[in-house]
């Protein structure tokens, strides 16, 4: 039985500026999820997005907002008995709200893995590696520190992919700071974000520059709602071409893998609606001979050790991942970091996530709301 399901905000600090086409990060807003049953076990869920509105149709405040008002007490009155009954009842009787789906089902996951005592990995399909790349985002803004926040991150054994994030500057200025990165770690995979901001011309400008400087892998260039410039890009250039904002939940990946609209899909948990919608994309994507890539919505280290769980089943991962949103955040919420070493993060092997959440900080840290089976709501 569940007895309660609190939702918290958890505004964190990053370690400097992030800047995105759509957005400047100065803060990541966690909104984290904890579910308690009758029968002792505890499990915690993450959902965020990026910028407020600014990414995504969900915001942190809509996420805890619909939690508490139409997915607690639903899943309060009916008690489903597994984590798959659970998502069943919510898909049925919700629509959307795929971010908040992902936060809950992360947290039931890990519940039923504590109970069951096996990895989240084992519940959703089975692990095949233990060990993921990780990438990370040079986003300062500025050519020269990005370029020693990469030379650090190498001789620290933390990453040796560097993805860019373009789209907001002219064409040509875009392009000399990603060459420039390049020409400034020659040995490193240099891949580039343009988050939707290209129109398709710019794109056939941008992408053939980018390809001729060595550029590894260029992610969603122009706009989400435009899947036939995608998949003409993806023909016209041999560089890898990556959907990203545009993968959402399994029926519409389906459909952009059966049309084949990109070498490489960015799945991410959040965005799919969930761990096991995160998985089925995954097999779908491979199946129709696209290639996989971990990605995150800068999630703090619930949302990314429940996304390495699910990156952790895919039969392959050729393009690797960018799990390193913890990284990018001042304060961490667990009693003990994910472990990050080596130039990639090894997947945890303890029950349910196999983390352990540092439940006084984030209550602390939290403009919480609470909603307990009696729908009690505290302050
Ligand atoms: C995105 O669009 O991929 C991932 C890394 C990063 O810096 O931003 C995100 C979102
Ligand atoms: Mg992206």
């Amino acid at each position: 039985m569940i007895r309660s399901i609190n939702t918290l905000l958890v505004p964190i600090p990053t370690i400097r500026e992030h800047k995105l086409a759509c957005t400047v990060m100065r803060e990541q807003v966690l909104v984290l999820v904890h579910i308690q049953t009758e029968d002792g076990f505890e499990g915690w869920g993450e959902a965020t997005t990026i910028g407020g509105l600014s990414y995504a149709e969900e915001s942190p405040h809509s996420i805890q907002t619909n939690i508490d008002t139409y997915f607690a007490p639903l899943l309060l009155k009916e008690q489903p008995t597994s984590t798959a009954k659970a998502m069943q009842l919510l898909n049925l009787h919700i629509n959307g709200n795929r971010f908040a789906k992902c936060a809950i089902e992360t947290a039931l996951l890990d519940i039923e893995g504590k109970r069951l005592n096996l990895p989240v990995s084992e519940l959703i399909g089975g692990r095949v590696r233990d060990r993921i790349e990780v990438a990370w985002t040079l986003a300062s803004g500025n050519t020269e520190t990005d370029i020693s926040e990469a030379k650090q991150m190498v001789e620290q054994k933390r990453h040796r992919i560097f993805k860019l994030k373009i789209g907001s500057n002219p064409i040509i200025d875009d392009i000399a700071h990603v060459l420039a990165i390049k020409q400034a770690l020659p040995d490193c995979r240099i891949t580039v974000d343009v988050n939707q901001a290209w129109t398709e011309l710019e794109a056939m400008k941008g992408i053939a520059l980018l390809q001729t400087g060595g550029i590894d892998l260029i992610e969603q260039p122009v706009s989400m709602r435009n899947k036939a410039a995608l998949k003409r890009l993806k023909e016209h250039f041999d560089v890898a071409i990556m959907a990203d904002e545009v993968v959402q939940d399994p029926q519409n990946a389906f459909l952009l893998a059966a049309d084949h609209c990109a070498d490489v899909f960015a799945v991410k948990i959040n965005q799919a609606g969930g761990l096991k919608a995160a998985c089925l994309i995954g097999q779908m994507a491979h199946l129709a001979g696209i290639e996989l890539y971990g990605g995150t919505m800068l999630e703090g280290p619930i949302g990314t050790a429940a996304s390495a769980h699910v990156f952790s089943t895919y039969p392959s991962l050729n393009f690797d991942t960018e799990l390193f949103g913890p990284l990018l955040l001042t304060e961490d919420v667990l009693v003990q970091p994910l472990d990050y070493q080596n130039f990639g993060l090894n997947v945890p092997t303890g029950a349910g996530l196999g983390i352990e959440v540092d439940s006084d900080k984030v209550y602390h840290y939290a403009k919480k709301a609470v909603i307990s089976a009696s729908s009690t709501h505290h302050s």
